[in-house]
């Protein structure tokens, strides 16, 4: 696969029947019928990636993308997984979270031998029980994965009926450190990553989520970074029905807006689309949702423009001021090195966004075809219904117990 946009779900034409998901920016890997096994082919090896228009990064991937393609198969199928390594040092995968014999684990020298440069391994075993579950691989770990190398594995329930979704998302989110101006990330960083993805792309590179008015949308997150993501969907409440290790019984479920998916866990949750509209879908840590510039700014919140403008002055001729009413971008054009992403951009119908990293839309229509998963383009809001400006009076609103704000003194 060379193509970083979703690809249509992929429908089964052989084995059991199922309602396939579809993977951000992504696509599912397809496999083959042998007698009754089903197979499947994963070639690890060196890939590009596109971040976002204007940053390409270097990564190790499988079958031509980081991360690798999603898996799907059927509660009960017997599954064959041939993995040829064409990268230049051994490597194993493990299935994260996947009930299966020991010698299938994937953790290189304990379960298995590592797979050399060239080599062909085979993983057999039958998928015991449905979920959501990642791949990656216990060999190397810690360069590997943080090059990019993982998926998300889906395993439908045999009966099409159980927990039945409409639309069915899939994504994995992983961190780099790719300084300004470079091509590949830095694999020995443990804590400051600059690049938050969902399937190694970033806003406004992330696909939206086109959702059918009324429709029950299921979104699965696998997390393989080093860090925790508490994703928050706007206008909804969800709750998460499913995690790498089962579904959850309907008794234990409780309503969310925000969900913490931890390091190294899936999360799955279901929301019924009944609110028409663009719906902010992200992470919740503000600075997860910037890309890699400017982590090093000083904060000048308040501080005089003149001044500080005639004090860089002094030290740097050519120096810009800059952050000291705040630091929205939307009428600033800043050079940046080659292959690096503005820190917030993207652009909606009413002006800047501002976001980078882990942000996308739920774009909530009525009457979507059911496997239309294009962009249906910007909400045309209903007349009346846009938060609007008003020619306000010279007020003096109330600050504290009957202190007229003009009277304030700083
Ligand atoms: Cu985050």
């Amino acid at each position: 696969m060379d193509k970083v946009v979703m690809q249509p779900p992929l429908h089964p034409i052989s084995g059991p029947d199922y309602r396939p998901v579809v993977t951000l920016n992504g696509w599912s890997l397809p496999f083959r019928m042998n007698g009754d096994w089903k197979e499947f082919h994963l070639v690890a090896e060196p890939v590009v990636r596109e971040f976002a228009e204007g940053m390409k990064v270097n990564l190790w991937g499988y079958n031509g993308q980081s991360p690798g393609p999603t898996i799907e198969a059927v509660e009960g199928d017997k599954v064959r997984i041939f993995v040829t390594n064409k990268l230049p040092e051994y490597t194993t995968v493990h299935w994260h979270g996947m009930i299966i014999p020991s010698g299938m684990d994937g953790v290189g020298g304990l379960t298995q031998p590592h797979i050399q440069p060239g080599r062909t391994f085979v993983y057999e075993f039958e998928m015991k029980k449905s979920g959501t579950f990642m791949y990656h691989p216990h060999s190397d770990e810690m360069v590997q994965m943080a090059m990019g190398m993982m998926g998300m594995v889906v395993v439908h329930p045999r009966d099409l009926n159980f927990r039945a979704a409409d639309r069915d998302f899939v994504f994995v989110m992983s961190t780099y450190r790719v300084d300004p101006g470079t091509y590949l990330p830095k694999v020995n960083e443990m804590t400051d990553f600059n690049m938050w993805t969902w399937n190694a792309r970033v806003f406004p590179g992330i696909d939206p989520l086109p959702v059918r008015l009324g429709d029950k949308v299921r979104v699965r997150i696998g997390n393989l970074s080093m860090t925790n993501h508490p994703i928050h969907l706007h206008g909804h409440s969800f709750a998460v029905t499913c995690t790498d290790g089962g579904w959850i019984p309907e008794s234990a479920q409780y309503p969310e807006t925000t969900t913490d998916v931890p390091v190294g866990a899936v999360r799955v949750f279901d929301v019924l689309a009944d609110n028409p509209g663009d719906w902010a879908f992200h992470c919740h840590k503000s600075h997860h949702t910037m890309n890699a510039m400017g982590h090093d700014m000083r904060n000048l919140i308040g501080v005089s423009r003149k001044d500080l403008a005639k004090a860089v002055g002094k030290l740097a001729p050519d120096g810009m001021a800059m952050g000291s009413t705040g630091m929205a971008m939307g009428n600033m054009e800043m050079p940046a090195p080659d292959n690096t992403l503005p820190m917030m951009s993207g652009t909606g119908q009413f002006g800047p966004i501002e976001m980078g990293g882990m942000f996308t839309v739920m774009k909530i229509r009525e009457g979507l075809a059911r496997d239309d998963y294009r962009d249906p383009g910007p909400y045309q809001f209903p007349q009346g219904t846009v938060a609007y400006e008003v020619e306000a009076p010279d007020a003096a609103p109330l600050r504290e117990q009957g202190r007229p704000s003009h009277k304030m003194k700083m």
